[in-house]
């Protein structure tokens, strides 16, 4: 093959090879109480630890006028694989945000929570709490795998479980070897000389950038299975687990202006049908990204490129000699849903699982919808587990029959039941990405424009007979792609503040992307824009076509 490495190594590629296994200088940064950052390198360090060093951008400019350094906080993401927590980890997690974060507890569109506004001063107690809740947030960011994400609601297949499990093996299997975090955030005695930390997998490198795996299991997309690195799809055949399909090179980031970066889902490579070969496969696609993708420009390193640039068939062959048999042909499956199905359902062991909706997936009480205080009341009760989507919302989960008319009762009396029942379906297929006021890289506003949006977008719906229609619309700060909007029906890609790209004729199932329609929209050209679409699409659509579909074949092709 050719050759593996550019010879000009990017920066961040330095820091992690001189940073003795992910230790650099974070002791040292922590213990300078002068600043609430910590020095340059260890900002790409921590973020092996799960944490990233943000400022509040709302008052970026105010403090800089006042001579002030910005206001430095960070963002601790758990390791959660499946998403799922107990009761008492809810609880933990609960009194962990309101003790060292701004209180809101953030589901990611990657199954996982987030916590903000954490101080340099309150990052250890806040790991050794989750610690002691048996929870951390080893390799949830970084040139690593993240955290592997699995179908969400037990009810939607018998094997759920047995499929869930892997999302456990492959995180495990996939873990750095370093001790570095037990250390520096537990106080772990630091390494005798004998202990060993070779890391086979990752070596004193890590990956070229982050990595992403997801599994799916059909008919349902939770998991937006093809926007990851690594896509598993299930099949599953007379409720027997037959292996996985494999697909790679999925990733929806790009950036405005360079024609060289583009989002692109994943590829099919083939089927592997038992754990050892699966685990495998996984295991070598790493070890090729890791040896061949690129390391001198970061916006040409994710696997997507290292697959084009290889090709798929390069690839696949340089796979299969490491992992030292040929993949099977990919199985047929079909996806038929990607939105999360809202209120109860029953798993077929008998026991019963809550979908609520989580606007942006933002845990918190507002007004008369009282989320937090529900979930924290349901797990004192310790008769439930909760999962995490990947569409940000909750599920209260494996709740028994005889405990569920009280969990019922906890999340009307908080407002939950009646805020997913009366969301429109709009509002509950939507995504949107942090952005402002945390996110360093927000050109505009997401998380906290998009319900305002969409109150907007409503009547327009209700206007062309549209309101039932459950459109995916997503929006998202930059085009990074957080919030999966060129995954979308209808995308929303900021450009500056107050200005987004519409992109419009992706499909409802997460098996085609949308492409961009009209540019820098304000909030009056987005509504206008959408008005006469939704116009053409209730008058022109056949029977049962998706708005994406229509856009498609309408708008998108003869572009
Ligand atoms: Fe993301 C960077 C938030 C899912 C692509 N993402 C960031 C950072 C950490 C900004 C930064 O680098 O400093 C954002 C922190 C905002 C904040 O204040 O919390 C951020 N990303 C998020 C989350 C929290 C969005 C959300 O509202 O849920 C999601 C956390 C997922 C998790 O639990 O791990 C999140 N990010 C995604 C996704 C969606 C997915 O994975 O399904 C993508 C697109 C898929 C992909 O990876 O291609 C995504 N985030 C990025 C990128 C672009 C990567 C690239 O290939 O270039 C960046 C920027 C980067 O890495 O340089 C980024
Ligand atoms: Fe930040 Fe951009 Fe990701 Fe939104 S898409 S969270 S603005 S990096």
């Amino acid at each position: 093959m050719s050759k593996k490495e550019s010879t000009q190594l990017s920066a961040v590629e330095r820091i992690k090879r001189e940073s003795h296994g992910l230790r650099g200088t974070i002791n040292e940064s922590l213990s300078e109480a002068i600043t609430g950052q910590v020095q340059e390198d260890d900002t790409q360090v921590v973020k092996f630890h799960g944490m990233y060093q943000q400022d509040n951008r709302d008052v970026r400019e105010e403090r800089a006028r006042k001579k002030l350094e910005n206001l430095y906080s960070f963002m601790i993401r758990l390791r959660l694989p499946g998403g799922v927590l107990t009761a008492e980890q809810w609880m933990a997690t609960h009194h962990i945000a309101g003790e060292h974060s701004t209180g809101v507890i953030k589901i990611t569109t990657r199954q996982t929570i987030q916590l903000h506004g954490i101080l340099k001063s309150h990052i250890k107690p806040t790991i050794q709490s989750f610690n002691a809740a048996r929870l951390d947030s080893i390799a949830t960011c970084g040139d690593i795998n993240r955290n592997v994400t699995s179908n969400a609601l037990p009810s939607h297949s018998s094997l759920h479980q047995q499929v869930h499990a892997y999302a456990d093996k492959i995180s495990t299997l996939l873990m750095p070897k370093t001790r570095a975090y037990y250390e520096i955030w537990l106080d772990e005695e630091l390494l005798e000389e004998k202990k060993d930390e070779t890391d086979p997998l990752y070596q004193d490198r890590y990956l070229p950038r982050k990595f992403k795996i997801g599994i799916a299991i059909p008919p349902n997309n939770d998991v937006d299975v093809l926007t990851n690195d690594i896509g598993l799809i299930a099949i599953i055949e007379n409720d027997i687990l037959k292996g996985f399909n494999i697909a790679i090179g999925g990733g929806l980031s790009f950036t405005h202006g360079n024609e060289a970066t583009y989002p692109r889902l994943a590829t099919m490579i083939g089927f592997t049908d038992t754990e050892e070969k699966t685990l495998k496969t996984v295991y070598e696609v790493l070890t090729v990204q890791r040896d061949f993708g690129n390391r001198s420009d970061r916006k040409q390193a994710r696997l997507k490129y290292t697959v084009d640039r290889l090709s798929v068939e390069v690839f696949k062959n340089e796979l299969e000699s490491r992992i030292g048999f040929k993949l099977e042909e990919s199985k047929p499956f079909a996806f038929a849903q990607r939105k999360d199905d809202f209120g109860w359902s029953q798993s077929k062991d008998g026991l019963w699982h809550y979908t609520a909706f989580v606007e942006c997936g933002r845990i918190t009480d507002e007004e008369n919808v009282n989320t937090k205080n529900a979930l924290y009341e349901i797990a004192e009760l310790n008769k439930s587990s909760f999962r995490f989507t990947c569409n940000q919302n909750v599920i209260v989960s494996d709740v028994s029959e005889k405990d569920k008319q009280t969990i019922d009762a906890l999340l009307s009396q908080n407002g939950v039941t009646q805020f997913t029942q009366i969301s429109s379906p709009i509002r509950l297929s939507s995504l949107a990405c942090v952005a402002f006021n945390t996110c360093p890289l927000a050109l505009a506003e997401a998380q906290r424009y998009i319900p305002s949006l969409i109150t907007k977008i409503e009547p327009l719906l209700a206007k062309h007979n549209l309101s039932q229609d459950d459109i995916v619309l997503r929006m998202t700060g930059c085009p990074n792609g957080c919030g999966r909007s060129t995954a979308a029906e209808i995308g929303f890609v900021g450009t500056a503040y107050g200005l987004y790209n519409l992109h419009i004729g992706g499909d409802r199932l997460g098996l085609r992307l949308n492409k961009k329609f009209k540019e820098n929209l304000n909030e009056d050209q987005i509504l206008q824009t959408l008005d006469e679409l939704f116009f053409i699409y209730a008058n022109e659509k056949i029977e049962n076509e998706t708005f994406g579909d229509f856009s498609f074949h309408k708008w998108v092709t003869l572009n």
